[in-house]
């Protein structure tokens, strides 16, 4: 097949998602054709069936806000026209369904059927916004088809857009090669000092993810357990972050290392992942701790239940809970036996249940659904 894939290039989930699904795809002899308005952090291209094409976003002075969806909607009909593709699959609702609705409608006759995958934030917090919410709609029932990468994300896409349309839920991934390369690899006990845990929170430092929870808990364990923190990732809370760190006297125990494109390098010999998100589609991050062996306590929100078993592979608690999580984690990370249960479940239901082939097979039994309908 020939399958055009829009997502958003910077860092975060689905940018990830729609990349590691490009890759998957081109290495299983699909041609995949790219397109974003830069280069996703983890696209390599050293693959003859994979393709990138950037979207150019002129300034004009009469442009305060230069309007992107459609340069966007411009670049998937010439990437269409051209390479003809079978398909657009779009990540991300705001804008990228609407352009892709767009393009479909320039091209007719030529078809180009739309699969929309919501990732989270488009629904929850942007796509419901009353700013964007027709539009949002419009573009998700326009869609020949729509996936989610949750149940919960699923029924809240239902309610909170009101749209009353088939859509399937196909769940995020990873790809076990990549954990497998690093099991040997000192990942994160290179922060470590001797007889210390290392926890780590990965994430775009955006309100929703609760970074100040993070250190909060951390405060509260480092009390109990010798321990250091690593907080990787950068967005707009970071500063207000360090400086509640420094309030707290404990610089000297938290890393920032801003953006890493191969998280599980640092995930791996990790003993704690937190993830004490306001809300949370999925939790990709969780899923990458979960198949680096290493237990997440995290809250009970969004698609989280789904990834993470309370009791098995982790902990889930109510949002802003900060005591629960920091005697589970305590109590964790006192019990080494328990925890090496955890470890070991954690690594085995990721592979069971998120592994890269039958996601992306999945996948590909949407497009030919909808390739076969038009
Ligand atoms: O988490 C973010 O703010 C970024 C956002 C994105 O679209 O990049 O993440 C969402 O999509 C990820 C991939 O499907 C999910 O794993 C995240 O849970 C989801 N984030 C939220 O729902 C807050």
């Amino acid at each position: 097949m020939k399958i055009g894939i829009s997502c958003y290039p910077s860092y975060g989930g689905s940018g990830v998602v729609a990349t590691e699904l490009a890759m998957a795809l081109a290495a299983r002899g699909d041609e995949v054709h790219v397109i974003s308005y830069a280069p996703p952090s983890r696209l390599s291209l050293c693959d003859p069936h994979l393709f990138y094409h950037e979207v150019l976003v002129p300034h004009y002075p009469l442009f305060e806000y230069p309007p992107y969806s459609l340069a966007l909607a411009t670049k998937m009909v010439e990437v269409a026209r051209f390479q003809r593709l079978d398909l657009m699959h779009v990540h991300y609702a705001v804008p990228n369904a609407v352009s892709a609705v767009l393009a479909r409608q320039i091209l007719a006759p030529q078809p180009l059927p739309v699969v929309t995958t919501l990732h989270g934030t488009d629904i929850t917090l942007v796509g419901n916004d009353p700013s964007y919410l027709e539009t949002t709609r419009f573009g998700i029932l326009q869609s020949d088809a729509v996936t989610t990468v949750s149940e919960a994300l699923r029924r809240a896409t239902l309610e909170q857009l009101a749209v009353d349309r088939s859509i399937d839920v196909v769940p995020n991934f990873i790809d076990p090669a990549r954990f497998e390369a690093v099991q040997n690899h000192p990942g994160a006990r290179r922060w470590a000092h001797e007889g210390e845990k290392i926890l780590v929170h990965i994430s775009n430092f955006r309100p929703v993810k609760r970074v100040e929870d993070v250190v909060r808990v951390f405060s509260r364990v480092h009390r109990r357990v010798p321990c250091r923190l690593l907080l990787v990732g950068d967005g707009p809370e970071r500063a207000r972050v360090e400086q509640m760190c420094r309030e707290l006297g404990t610089c000297d125990r938290i890393v920032f290392t801003g953006n890493l494109p191969a998280v599980e390098e640092v995930l791996v010999g990790a003993d704690l992942f937190l993830l004490p998100s306001e809300t949370e589609s999925f939790g990709l991050a969780a899923l990458e701790a979960l198949a680096c062996r290493v237990p997440v306590i995290a809250t009970r929100v969004g698609g989280l239940p789904e990834v993470v078993s309370h009791g098995e592979t982790g902990f889930l608690y109510p949002v802003g809970d900060v005591d629960a999580m920091a005697d589970a984690a305590i109590e964790l990370l006192e019990d080494p036996q328990r925890h090496e249960g955890f470890a070991e479940a954690a690594r085995r239901q990721a592979l069971d249940r998120f592994t890269q082939d039958a996601v992306v097979e999945r996948y590909r039994r949407v497009y030919e659904r909808v390739a076969i309908r038009r």
